[in-house]
């Protein structure tokens, strides 16, 4: 059975000259068009990135690598006794747009097995950090220490062709995604459990041992590898995935560009929102003495928020304009196994209340639940109310996306990413208004 690394060069070997042609034959060929309003504007909607991992349609949600999310779980082998699939398979399958074989697999399994082990100075440095620290600082911190181990940079310094970067970026991918489970479990004993670490289990999948390491029964392992690939991809615009990309673009290693990738995601725009939704309904149910608020309260307290000038965390989006399908798979799961949790039962209240008032209020272009809205709820009815850890969760999984972007971008040789600022007074001269 060829090996997953061997199916993947096969296909880059397939897509190499669609690049090839694409420049040279039709390089002049206009995607878009850039207005003020979206070079002032955050960039949003131009098109200029380049990306076959995952597609994000406004009105339909993501699809990976052509496959809506019912899709993608539908069509992968299942852990035995699961209900959601190996992590190791969505990653075969991100990286190739096969669906792996049930023996495909697990050679994955097997493969991030043997990469598991964590270097021991990477947990003595998290020892050395105050206690209070962000996780997501932590987790940052902890995969740039492990640097030290890329193959990459070791690889690039030697001396490689251009055309074989992609090869240690794929060690060094596997090896960090094989690693991150046992940091941020250990990040999370570390501040949470009085420094009680698990060790891996080194039978189990990559998710079943997140929840080990824990310290959490099943269906906990399933929230993990359902979790963890929901959150992989949503195209390459938002900002972890970009960042991570950006960094990459300059030759950095898999650590240093992921690490940038984190630091991107920890903000209350982007991944932080789902910490920030807990907060934000802990907040209500405290002045309430934890009584679970009636609509028009609830609807109240969405307006003093609005009111004051900030944000209702978790709803909105930059390209989506319909519910998140994100938001419904975990509602999903809900439904099935928390139907009667008090924050279940408040979050989808707050579903029936909020997408009115953002209409009402007038400025957000899409009133609907982003992924974040719902992502909390499960992790705190399964014991993890330390909802500043939420993001980390949120990037064990946007790893997975993030690093089989990169690999791509070295086997397809992409460039140096390097877009052109104007200043105001150009844009002035090109409104004719200077
Ligand atoms: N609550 C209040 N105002 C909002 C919201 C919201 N949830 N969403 C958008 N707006 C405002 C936005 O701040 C902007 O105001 P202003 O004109 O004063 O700058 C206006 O509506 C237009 O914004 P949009 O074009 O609808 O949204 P944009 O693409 O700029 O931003 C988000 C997208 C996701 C940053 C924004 O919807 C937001 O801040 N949502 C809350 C935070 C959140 O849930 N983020 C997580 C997103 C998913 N993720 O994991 O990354
Ligand atoms: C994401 O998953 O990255 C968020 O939904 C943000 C985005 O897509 O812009």
């Amino acid at each position: 059975m060829p090996r997953l690394k061997d199916v993947l060069f096969k296909k880059i070997e397939e897509q190499r000259p669609r690049v090839t042609r694409l420049l040279k034959e039709f390089g002049r060929v206009e995607l878009d068009r850039v207005s003020i309003a979206q070079a002032i504007g955050g960039v949003r909607g131009v098109k200029c990135l380049v990306s076959d991992i995952s597609y994000l349609d406004p009105e339909e949600g993501v699809r990976f690598r052509g496959k809506t999310i019912a899709e993608t779980f539908a069509a992968l082998p299942r852990v035995p006794g699961s209900e959601y699939p190996f992590v190791e398979g969505f990653w075969y399958f991100l990286l190739t747009g096969e669906v792996p074989t049930m023996d495909q697999t697990l050679q994955v399994v097997k493969d991030f097995q043997a990469r598991r082990p964590v270097p021991g100075y990477v947990f003595e440095a998290l020892r050395a950090m105050p206690r209070d620290l962000h996780p997501m600082a932590m987790l940052s911190a902890a995969v740039v220490v492990m640097q030290r181990e890329s193959l990459f940079s070791r690889r690039y310094n030697e001396g490689m062709s251009k055309g074989d970067l992609w090869d240690p970026m794929y060690e060094d991918s596997c090896n960090l995604l094989a690693r991150l489970p046992a940091i941020a479990a250990f990040i999370y004993r570390l501040k949470y459990k009085g420094d009680t670490p698990i060790p891996s289990d080194p039978e189990l999948d990559l998710g079943g041992d997140f929840a080990h390491m824990m310290g959490i029964a099943p269906p906990y392992d399933d929230v993990a590898r359902m979790y963890f690939i929901l959150h992989s991809d949503h195209e390459s615009g938002n900002v972890s995935t970009h960042t991570t990309r950006l960094v990459a673009s300059a030759l950095a290693d898999a650590y240093y560009s992921f690490s940038a990738g984190v630091n991107g995601l920890s903000g209350p725009l982007h991944g932080l929102a789902n910490q920030e939704v807990l907060r934000w309904i802990q907040g209500k149910m405290e002045k309430l003495d934890g009584r679970i608020p009636t609509e028009e309260e609830l609807a109240a307290y969405l307006w003093e928020t609005l009111n004051s000038g900030q944000v209702i965390p978790g709803y909105g989006h930059a390209v989506l304009r319909r519910t998140d399908p994100r938001f419904e798979a975990q509602m999903e799961f809900c439904e099935k196994y928390l139907p009667d949790d008090k924050l279940y039962r408040l979050v989808k209240m707050l579903y029936k209340v909020a997408p009115n008032v953002l209409r009402e209020h007038g400025k957000a272009r899409n009133p609907w639940p982003n992924v974040d809205a719902q992502s909390g709820v499960i992790q705190w009815h399964y014991g993890i109310t330390q909802y500043e850890y939420y993001t980390v969760l949120f990037a064990v999984g946007r790893a997975i996306g993030v690093l089989a972007n990169i690999i791509w971008d070295r086997a397809l040789g992409y460039p140096l990413e390097r877009p052109k600022s104007v200043t105001l007074d150009m844009m002035e001269d090109v409104a004719g208004i200077r």
